[in-house]
């Protein structure tokens, strides 16, 4: 089972990670530069071994898609998508010292403008970079259109990349992206392949979606340059297991893959802005239950 590849990645992190502190003071085990090869014609790596949210992982990547860097749209509509809150929260308590919960902040957001202008945006992280890269002559770049169009007309080309790493912007950014790299490429038959590069990696929480994002943003692009869906290759260079993951890497390592479900996207050529999680099934997932675990701020 392709699933085995991430399993054996935590087995690796558990056993042979090198422990180390980061930035958030939880501490990590780490092991520099891994690789994950799925070919998404024979299923989709939504991961089975737990239950992954991959409707709010779906919407994420249709917010990068969109350009959108405010987390309100996130939190618009259903699913409720609370991924990203915690930095913007943690944000706002700092800078103003104010101390409300976390529900009134993301209420707040959703319900007065003037407030989500203000605190709930990200900075120029993915959407911005995606689709409205700043030029040092002034134009704003559309990496995506960019890359679609290549692989219309020139899907030889070796330089279909979106790229998120803005080295002018890092600093104005609520966290430098992590998932910095998506490079295409289609095979003599027409499938269409993607490398996904993190440079860094929380392998129990942030890659299992990372990977539902890749295979939403393949099966999108695929739909829309006509081309079949080929392998998604996950690469990454700090991949690492948070020590307080540890017990829930041990659970899911004991279990078992059951078989890969299967993602379609129905809405074929439809403007990236009108999109949404109904032009999306996922079919025949069968899950382990969900592994509940704190995420490191
Ligand atoms: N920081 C850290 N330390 N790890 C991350 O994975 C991470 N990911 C970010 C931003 N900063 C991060 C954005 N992506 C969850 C999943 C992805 C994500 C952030 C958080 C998460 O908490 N997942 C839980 C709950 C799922 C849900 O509420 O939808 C999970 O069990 O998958
Ligand atoms: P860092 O900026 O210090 O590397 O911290 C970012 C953390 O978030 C790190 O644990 C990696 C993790 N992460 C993912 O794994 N996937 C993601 O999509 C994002 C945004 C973060």
């Amino acid at each position: 089972h392709p699933e085995q590849q991430y399993l054996d990645l935590m087995a690796r992190l558990l056993n042979e990670g090198d422990p180390r502190g980061d930035r958030t003071g939880v501490g990590t085990r780490s092991l520099f530069g891994q690789v994950l090869r799925f070919d998404l014609s024979r299923g989709t790596p939504v991961f089975t071994t737990k239950k992954v949210a991959w409707k709010h992982a779906a919407k994420e990547m249709l917010w990068f898609l969109r350009g959108d860097t405010n987390i309100r749209s996130l939190l618009e509509g259903s699913p409720r998508v609370t991924i990203w809150s915690d930095w913007p929260y943690q944000r706002y308590c700092r800078e103003t010292g104010d101390s409300i919960e976390m529900r009134e902040f993301e209420e707040r957001i959703l319900t007065d403008d003037d407030f989500a202008q203000a605190w709930g945006d990200l900075g120029p992280v993915y959407g911005k970079q995606w689709r409205r890269w700043l030029a040092s002559d002034g134009r704003e770049i559309d990496q995506v259109e960019t890359a679609l169009d290549l692989l219309k007309h020139d899907p030889n080309s070796r330089r279909i990349i979106v790229e998120g790493w803005n080295v002018g912007e890092l600093d104005q950014m609520t966290l430098p992206p992590c998932h910095k790299t998506y490079q295409f490429w289609v095979s003599g038959e027409g499938r269409l392949s993607l490398m996904l590069t993190q440079r860094s990696a929380d392998v129990l929480l942030g890659v299992p979606f990372n990977c539902v994002g890749a295979s939403v943003f393949l099966h999108l692009m695929a739909a829309k340059a006509g081309l079949d869906v080929g392998e998604l290759v996950w690469c990454g260079a700090d991949v690492h297991l948070y020590q307080n993951h540890v017990e829930q890497a041990a659970i899911q390592i004991a279990r078992t893959p059951t078989p890969w479900p299967s993602l379609v996207y129905s809405g074929g050529d439809l403007a990236w802005e009108a999109i949404g999680l109904e032009h999306f099934e996922l079919l025949n997932y069968d899950p382990a239950p969900a592994i509940p675990a704190p995420v490191a701020v």
